[in-house]
């Protein structure tokens, strides 16, 4: 299972697809072949495995894949039943497929009476697909909140002027980020202000060979002229108000994973609905001062309803530093207070309530 989440890994990391990996053995445990899945509407890992085994080498094998194989026929057909054609005596495999239309092959496998394991590397494989799962679970895209701020939380000096917070490598770091998003998405206002291009970029400027679909988010129109219009992935405009629905929508071009770069507005709106994953914090060594946060208002109102992060890095590129973290309770706050409250205790998971806010 191990070698099959190392196979896995070899499919595009983007796109509209899991990644899975398969190994499969003879009865006598020895490798005969390994597969992975390349991209959508290429063969699944376990059919990309087993086509390179003789036939008859496949009755009585065992096939190890990283994802319950499919149960269904989607731009291939169901892997279950290649399994079960082949001649394969046994399927041990790592998480289950959470798709509605999808899972149930491991049911499929066990009635024709091959002997199927579950949960094996069941977290690993988990911590793997962790977009893609939650993207299917969830029925809307990963979502990653990015900003670049001063040492002081600003976004931008009085001016409005943002170029540049961060240095090159900070930079850099983020066209690497963006090419590893199947999306990414700013609101109307960054690209009235900006005129961003939302492409993923190298060191010389020249376009990276993963590019996010570029993604604008508001009411107020796209300018003809904007250069966003002339990406090379193309662009699609969210109208509406409804962020987990517009998110949704995004389904539907085969995004999974949304990388959001501004500005605030969209940032906070994101945030404050639950619907922020993950944050990538590029922090400058200047201060800027003054009214342009990088955040607007979140719904906090006092400390009991500030929202809590676990960093999960912190890493130093050139000058600057990058804070990765990610929500403490993931979705919406249960609970929102305000200042009106009048509330000064924390509430703990366990029931428990004590008084934190000096800490
Ligand atoms: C497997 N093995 O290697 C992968 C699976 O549109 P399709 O036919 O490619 O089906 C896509 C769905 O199949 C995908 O959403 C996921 O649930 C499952 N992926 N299943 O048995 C594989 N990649
Ligand atoms: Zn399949």
């Amino acid at each position: 299972m191990r070698r099959g989440l190392e196979l896995a890994a070899l499919g595009p990391a983007v796109g509209d697809h899991a990644r899975v990996g398969a190994v499969i053995l003879s009865p006598e445990g020895d490798v005969l072949a390994e597969g992975w899945h390349k991209g959508a509407g290429t063969p699944h890992a376990e059919v990309d495995a087993m086509a390179k085994v003789d036939p008859e080498h496949l009755r009585g094998a065992t096939a190890v894949v990283t994802l319950e194989p499919c149960n269904h026929t989607g731009r291939t057909g169901p892997c279950a039943v290649a399994l079960l054609e082949a001649g394969v005596a046994r399927v041990v495999y790592a998480i289950d497929d959470p798709g509605a239309d999808v899972h149930g092959g491991a049911d499929r496998l066990r009635a024709a009476g091959l002997e199927v394991v579950s949960g094996v590397l069941a977290s690993e494989a988990e911590a793997f697909l962790e977009r893609w799962l939650l993207s299917v679970r969830l029925g809307r895209p990963w979502v990653t909140v990015k900003w670049a701020s001063s040492l002081d939380g600003r976004a931008a000096a009085a001016d409005g002027t943002s170029k540049w917070i961060t240095g090159a490598a900070a930079r850099q770091h983020v066209h690497e980020q963006r090419a590893a998003h199947d999306a990414i998405l700013v609101g109307t206002g960054t690209v009235l202000a900006d005129d961003p291009s939302l492409t993923a970029r190298g060191d010389a400027g020249e376009l990276l060979a993963d590019q996010p679909l570029a993604v604008v988010l508001g009411d107020r129109a796209v300018p003809a002229d904007a250069a966003v219009r002339r990406h090379p992935r193309g662009l699609v405009t969210l109208p509406g108000h409804d962020l987990a629905t517009s998110l949704g929508a995004l389904r539907g071009h085969g995004v999974h994973s949304v990388f959001v770069e501004g500005g605030p507005t969209v940032a906070s709106a994101l945030i404050a609905a639950g619907l922020a994953d993950e944050y990538l914090v590029y922090v400058a060594p200047v201060l800027l001062g003054g009214p342009r946060v990088a955040l607007g208002d979140l719904g906090v109102g006092s400390m009991p309803a500030r929202r809590r992060l676990d960093v999960l890095s912190t890493t130093a590129l050139g000058p600057d530093l990058l804070v990765r973290a990610r929500p403490q309770h993931p979705g919406p706050p249960e609970h929102p207070q305000h200042l009106d409250d009048g509330a000064t205790l924390d509430h703990h998971d366990d029931g428990s309530t004590n008084d934190r806010s000096t800490t």
